[in-house]
């Protein structure tokens, strides 16, 4: 509702009748605020944006790399620290060093992939190799048991570098796709990164069979 007529309204009135229609405006004022709020859409759960996909992703594509696919490159993953947003357990804590302990088997039950909880906010998985490296390329090994790869879906991934600032960034599967059991997301030129993210956009499980970090060597 446009409340300015009223109010200019109240402005043109002499004084004394000027202070009854404030009375009524200040009334009316307040009825608006309370319809106002009783069709107010509900507060967020979280206060944690959902990103909307960045120019230039959204790819998706499954893969299944060759025995050469890391020639020249060294996969610095395997030399840092990872963290996840929580821990899920089913038999065993799915830790998050399971999705760089270098072995890619997918298969939850052979005990090397790093699973979290269904986080509200957007589970999340880093690595921090405790130094920049400039990098070429990140593959990204999916849950490939019982079809619970598909729950790596719509997600972001992203490089930071020592300052903390980002140095690359993309959403990957916005569409509801996923992929098995790999897929590869090459760099530009030029890209530094210290830590590797990945988080999901909206509430599951997010589980890594294993991520490859790739500097050339
Ligand atoms: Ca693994």
């Amino acid at each position: 509702m446009n409340l300015t007529p009223i109010l200019h309204s109240y402005a043109r009135l002499p004084k004394s009748i000027g202070l009854r229609w404030a009375g009524v405006a200040a009334k009316v004022l307040v009825l608006v605020g309370l319809g106002a709020c009783s069709h107010a859409s509900p507060a967020p759960v979280s206060a944690v944006a959902v990103a909307s996909p960045a120019p230039g992703g959204g790819q998706c594509a499954s893969e299944s790399p060759t025995a050469s696919y890391s020639d020249g490159l060294q996969n610095v993953a395997r030399l840092g620290t990872a963290s996840q947003s929580s821990t899920g357990h089913w038999s065993w804590d799915a830790t998050p060093d399971l999705a760089i302990d270098g072995n890619k088997d997918g298969d939850y039950w052979k005990h090397s992939v790093a699973h979290t909880q269904a986080d509200a906010d957007g589970a999340w998985w880093q690595v921090d190799m405790g130094k920049e490296y400039p990098l070429s390329k990140v593959v990204i090994w999916n849950r490939t048991d019982g079809g619970w790869g598909a729950r790596l879906t719509n997600f972001r991934l992203w490089v930071s570098k020592a300052d903390g600032s980002t140095s690359f960034e993309t959403v990957l599967c916005p569409d509801g796709r996923a992929f098995s059991p790999a897929m590869t997301i090459k760099l530009p030129p030029g890209v530094q990164g210290q830590v590797v993210h990945v988080r999901l956009n909206g509430t599951n499980y997010l589980q890594l069979a294993e991520v490859e970090v790739f500097a050339p060597r």
